[in-house]
């Protein structure tokens, strides 16, 4: 199990690195893409060494945040003394890279995180890495420029559903009001991060035709399968979230081509039904209203497996 840091031993750990390596998952959203680049300003601030590190491609409308395009995949050929996981659930997500054999430190806010990394920062009440990060700067008084500020505001507003969600709290809003007086531009990363280019819209027939209903109307899943990813891979938020907005609907999927056999699921809630333990059904995880697993299997076969529990359990209401 990790050692879990509290906010003091984690400030002492980060001012005790020289040469940084800042690493965010795979399929990375806003709130890794926006946490990694804050990390990493902040500790090349402090005069640290420091490189952001996605092992994945960065979609290309994140490249409005500064140093968005000088992510690398794959890790430099430098001596690092500290390696930071952000918003890493499980190692597996940072991919499968040669990682330096120092102890990594994981900075996370999903609830099934099982402590697998050496030493854990852990605040599953945040809505956001990059709220964890904030509140942290905030009260140890590091300088937040405005690049970092609007990193840390798209970590947030994309993880919450820009205030949307059940996850934001008066903390939540708190530290987005603290990241608007520091610079953040709300509405370009309102703009940034939810506009389309016409083939992710033209693809929304095919893809709204899969919309199927289950559990009495209170289930709703959609799937996009090889051509739609194509075409909307990078938008596949903006689809869930319209059959998650469905009038009656409490748990919603979304099934999404990766290769022939494997599958990405998604799992959203509105209530108290926990699909972060459904998406540990088949070894995935999350939050309570927000979660993913990846099935080795074709789409057609992952669907008739994970589709029978999520309707038992949608039935059952499974209670976190
Ligand atoms: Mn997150």
């Amino acid at each position: 199990m990790a050692t879990m840091l509290d906010r003091a031993a984690l400030r002492r750990r980060l001012e005790a690195a020289k040469t940084a390596l800042v690493v965010g998952h795979i399929k990375p959203d806003g709130d890794c893409i926006g946490s990694v680049l804050a990390l990493t300003e902040a500790l090349r601030l402090r005069g640290v060494d420091a490189d952001a590190l996605i092992a994945d491609d960065v979609a290309a409308k994140f490249y409005y945040l500064d140093g968005a395009a000088e992510i690398v995949a794959t890790i430099p050929d430098k001596a690092y003394d500290t390696v930071l996981f952000m918003d890493l659930s499980t190692a597996e997500r940072a991919g499968e890279l040669p990682w330096p054999a120092v102890p990594i430190v994981n900075i996370d806010h999903h609830i099934s995180n099982p402590g697998y990394a050496d030493e854990l920062y852990l605040d599953a009440t945040a809505a956001a890495v990059g709220e964890i990060l904030t509140e942290l700067f905030l009260e140890w008084d590091w300088e937040i420029t405005p690049t970092m500020a609007q990193a840390l505001y798209t970590a947030i507003a994309t993880d919450c559903g820009f205030f949307k969600y059940a996850n934001t709290t008066e903390k939540t809003m708190r530290v987005a009001a603290a990241l608007l007086a520091r610079g953040a531009d709300q509405a370009e990363v309102a703009q940034r991060t939810e506009e389309l280019p016409p083939a992710a819209l033209r693809v929304l027939p095919q893809i709204m035709a899969t919309l199927t209903m289950e559990a009495d109307g209170a289930l709703s899943a959609i799937t996009m399968d090889e051509a739609a990813m194509a075409a909307g891979g990078d938008y596949v938020d903006t689809y869930l979230e319209l059959a998650r907005n469905i009038e009656g609907v409490e748990v919603t999927l979304q099934f999404k081509y990766a290769e022939p056999e494997k599958t990405y699921v998604s799992f959203r809630s509105k209530t108290t039904v926990d699909v972060s333990a459904l998406a540990a059904e088949f070894g995935g995880g999350g939050h309570i209203r927000a979660a993913g697993c990846t099935v080795w299997k074709s789409l057609a076969d992952t669907i008739s497996t994970v589709m029978p529990v999520a309707v038992a359990w949608t039935h059952h209401g499974r209670r976190h």
